[in-house]
């Protein structure tokens, strides 16, 4: 399984919104086929470790055991069902990571596999095969994205200087290690008071991949055209109250009410299938996840060596639990994972 896992994350960055999985046949304690889930829309995992075989190990499928990371599924999707796939290589044996908690799937591929007469012994390395797509798994059963803030502060805790003017936080290097992150995750959001004042292009031109959905709140729609947000370089939803309508890559996304920003923002990027979004600002925005408990991870990046003495407070996190240190130059990065969310 932990093999599994290794395949599995060959095709981590290529597969969003599907999840990354990873299979592996074993006869006779020797590895005879290994495959992955290279990309979205593409062949599954199972299709990939079973068409792997050497023509002259195939005569050992049906005595192998097949070891994949995530329940093999049921459905027609754009692939056919691998559970079918693996009943018809006439494999006796299957050993499952974790359950797929996808509607279509969720316990049906092993129904399946059972009704067939196949021993199944699923929840091996359950904990880590559900970290590999943690996105995936917060999405399907919150039935939102999975949430990570982030900011940069100073020394003494301030995220900008004096009259709220930029301040330049973070150094090189860790700039660059936040465009991979931008490249990881489905969209991007910060508030209408950043999107005014920094003026952000929100992409990932330091770093390879995607580039992700950004994403603003402009209640009433008062953001000039010219800032960069509205460029058109990136797919961009603008939520407010006024209208609903699709200009080019440019999605204005109306929100129903005044209560509930959030949870409708949330609701919103459910809808568009949207698995993860990272919050970049401002300190009011990230605070407002922060009190309504709706947060997964949190990565703080600290500047140690400037101080500024005045300027904005960072936010205030509450039931956090530090996971992750690195130090990057000047930089410190502390990585947080919610408490209670995370304990399930
Ligand atoms: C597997 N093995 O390697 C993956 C699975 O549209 P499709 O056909 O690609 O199906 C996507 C769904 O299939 C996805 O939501 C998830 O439930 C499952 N992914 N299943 O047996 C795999 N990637
Ligand atoms: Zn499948």
């Amino acid at each position: 399984m932990h093999r599994c896992i290794e395949l599995a994350l060959l095709g981590a960055e290529h597969v969003a919104p599907n999840p990354a999985v990873g299979a592996a046949l074993v006869y006779n304690g020797r590895i005879i086929g290994e495959g992955w889930h290279h990309a979205f829309g593409q062949a599954h995992a199972e299709v990939n470790c079973i068409s792997s075989v050497a023509e002259a190990d195939r005569q050992y499928i049906p005595a192998a055991t097949l070891y994949v990371s995530l329940e093999p599924c049921a459905h027609f999707g754009k692939t056919p069902p691998c559970s079918d796939l693996v009943i018809k290589n006439g494999i006796r044996n299957v050993v499952i990571g974790c359950r797929d908690p996808f509607t279509e799937v969720n316990g049906k591929g092993i129904e399946k596999l059972e009704k067939a007469g196949i021993t199944v012994l699923a929840g091996v390395l359950e904990k880590e095969c559900i970290q590999l797509n943690k996105r995936f798994f917060t999405f399907h059963t919150k039935h939102r994205p999975y949430i990570i803030l982030k900011w940069a502060q100073t020394a003494d805790g301030k995220i900008a200087g004096g009259e709220d003017a930029r301040l330049f936080i973070s150094n090189n290097y860790t700039n660059r290690l936040v465009h991979q992150w931008r490249s990881q995750e489905a969209s991007i959001l910060v508030g209408t008071e950043t999107a005014l004042q920094d003026d952000p292009s929100l992409d990932n031109r330091l770093w390879v991949g995607n580039a992700p959905v950004r994403m603003v709140p402009d209640l009433s729609l008062r953001l000039p055209q010219n800032l960069q947000i509205f460029n058109r370089q990136q797919q961009t939803v603008i939520f407010n109250f006024l209208k609903e309508e699709t200009d080019g890559n440019l999605f204005y996304c109306r929100l129903i009410k005044e209560e509930n920003i959030l949870e409708q923002v949330m609701n919103a990027c459910y809808r568009l299938n949207l698995l993860s979004i990272l919050v970049e600002g401002g300190v009011r925005l990230i605070q407002s996840f922060i009190d309504q408990n709706l947060w997964d991870e949190t990565r703080i990046i600290t500047n140690e060596e400037l101080i500024t003495g005045k300027g904005l407070d960072a936010p205030v996190m509450t039931g956090h639990q530090l996971f992750k240190i690195e130090k990057i130059s000047s930089d410190t990065i502390r990585y947080y994972k919610h408490k209670q969310i995370n304990q399930q």
